[in-house]
């Protein structure tokens, strides 16, 4: 149940040790809470305090007298507060246990603990921003590159709103047309009448599929995109890892088979975030252990948006190499040919012509900034730009796709002269498609299941 009666309060601030740390109360009690607990050194009142003002002050426990804490209060009067309630920002002293102190005697009078993301489900239950801009939110926060976090802000700020509320407008309208010929059964719609409507009705189809085409990028700067290091034992996967990293986060030995499980870190090129991972090398084996890496190994390579084939140069191709080559298969692929400071020795005749190729020396790095540019070429190949509009959001996507079928659904209608009924029924499901983007359509279980992912104090 969605309560805005309460009066919520968390801390808001990353549990830890800095110089201050915040919490925050939002709802109808918040400033009568605040008063209860604090005190002005100079008997400034909040009550009289202008909203956006900070007093300066302690928090004190109202049953005991005892201080708990030396604050900068901040008074926050609706509607222009993060929430659109009367909000109070107490900013502690960091560490764990005052900001700690402060929430429990918040609590003590009468706020409740927050759930995650609850902050912002009000801003968006008030009407402040509408329910892509609250994941947007949630977006910037988990950014983990520069670029990640400018397509979060263009969403924020309401891009992504303001092309599905313009779509929907025209939506509406052709709904609202042909519904006006419901009642009216004997009146037909003209021919040219009925051409303009599937006229439309494609120009919006058309906008909404490009917009869902940016997602298979796009959705590479929200959640980073995945590549695995693949190849059998001793190519130097891990030590590619490393250089990619540039430091010593796997083992590397000159023993086949040293990876046994999958190793991911996080890598930033060019402002593209990227999971990355080493894998164990694959290979036939009867050991236990290193059967269940290569089985992982195998599963990375299906998971993964791009793969890196690694082969060691200095040695003829093996049957393994082929074998994993055959594996990655049809998958977004570079081949890299490592150990390029040694003799080359691989035919290289032999590889398959149509995969790209790189040299490189895990070993001096030679090579790395080629293959560095060409791991974001092939993540990126639509080069989707960061001032556009994108879908990162996989619900987004979903709520487009249903959208776009309804839409194909009425045209079908229309073509098929079907009842005026139903041709306005499938542009309704497409209109509540898009609204569920936006949260003009929305169900309790849609919310909790966003904002369940949201951290507490947001
Ligand atoms: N000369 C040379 N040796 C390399 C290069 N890259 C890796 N090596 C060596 O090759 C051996 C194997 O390297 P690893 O990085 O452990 O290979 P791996 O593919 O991770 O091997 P597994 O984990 O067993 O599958 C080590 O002795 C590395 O020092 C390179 O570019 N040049
Ligand atoms: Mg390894």
């Amino acid at each position: 149940m969605i309560n805005l009666e309460d009066t919520i309060a968390a801390i808001s601030t990353a549990l830890g040790e800095g110089a201050i740390g915040i919490v925050r109360l939002s709802g109808p009690q918040a400033l009568d809470i605040a008063k209860r607990v604090f005190s002005s050194t100079k008997k400034k009142v909040i009550d009289e305090t202008p909203t956006h003002c900070m007093l300066y002050g302690f928090i004190v426990d109202p049953e005991t007298g005892g201080a708990i804490d030396e604050v900068l209060l901040t008074v926050l009067r609706a509607p222009n507060t993060y929430t659109r309630e009367d909000m109070v920002e107490i900013n502690c002293h960091g560490g764990v246990l005052s900001v700690r102190k402060v929430l429990e005697v918040l609590l003590k009078q009468g706020a409740r603990l927050a759930e995650p993301g609850e902050f912002t489900m009000r801003a968006f239950v008030n009407g402040r921003i509408d329910l892509s801009q609250a994941e947007a939110t949630l977006d910037i926060i988990r950014a983990k590159t520069e670029r990640s976090s400018r397509i979060a802000m263009n969403q924020l700020r309401g891009g992504l709103s303001e092309k599905i509320t313009s779509l929907r407008e025209q939506l509406t309208e052709i709904a609202m047309h042909i519904e006006a010929y419901i009642d009216f059964p004997e009146e037909e719609l003209e021919l040219s009448t009925e051409k303009e409507i599937i006229e439309r009705l494609q120009s919006v189809r058309t906008e909404l599929k490009e917009l869902s085409s940016t997602y298979e990028e796009a959705r590479f700067f929200r959640e980073g995109a995945q590549v695995a290091i693949v190849g059998r034992p001793n190519v130097g996967k891990s030590s590619l890892l490393n250089c990619l990293m540039k430091q010593d986060r796997a083992i590397v030995t000159e023993i086949p088979g040293t990876t046994r499980d999958v190793i991911e870190e996080y890598l930033n090129i060019a402002g593209l975030p990227i999971r990355i991972m080493d894998t164990a090398g694959i290979r036939e084996t009867h050991d236990l252990a290193e059967a269940e890496g290569v089985r992982r190994s195998l599963k990375a390579i299906d998971g993964a948006d791009l793969v890196l084939s690694v082969l060691d140069a200095s040695q003829p191709l093996k049957e393994e190499d082929r074998m994993m080559l055959e594996r990655v298969g049809q998958k977004n692929t570079i081949v890299v040919l490592n150990k390029s400071d040694l003799e080359t020795k691989i035919e290289l005749s032999l590889l398959p012509q149509d995969l790209e190729q790189v040299r490189i020396s895990a070993l001096t790095g030679d090579g790395l900034d080629k293959l560095k540019d060409m791991i974001v070429k092939k993540l990126l190949r639509h080069g989707i730009a960061d001032e556009g509009i994108v879908i990162t959001n996989l619900r987004h996507r979903h709520a487009i796709d249903r959208a776009v079928a309804a839409i194909e659904a009425s045209e079908e209608a229309i073509n098929n002269r079907s009842p005026y009924e139903i041709i306005a029924f499938e542009i309704r499901d497409a209109l509540d498609g898009l609204g569920e983007i936006v949260g003009a359509v929305t169900t309790e279980d849609i919310l909790n299941r966003i904002f369940s992912s949201f951290c507490i104090g947001k």
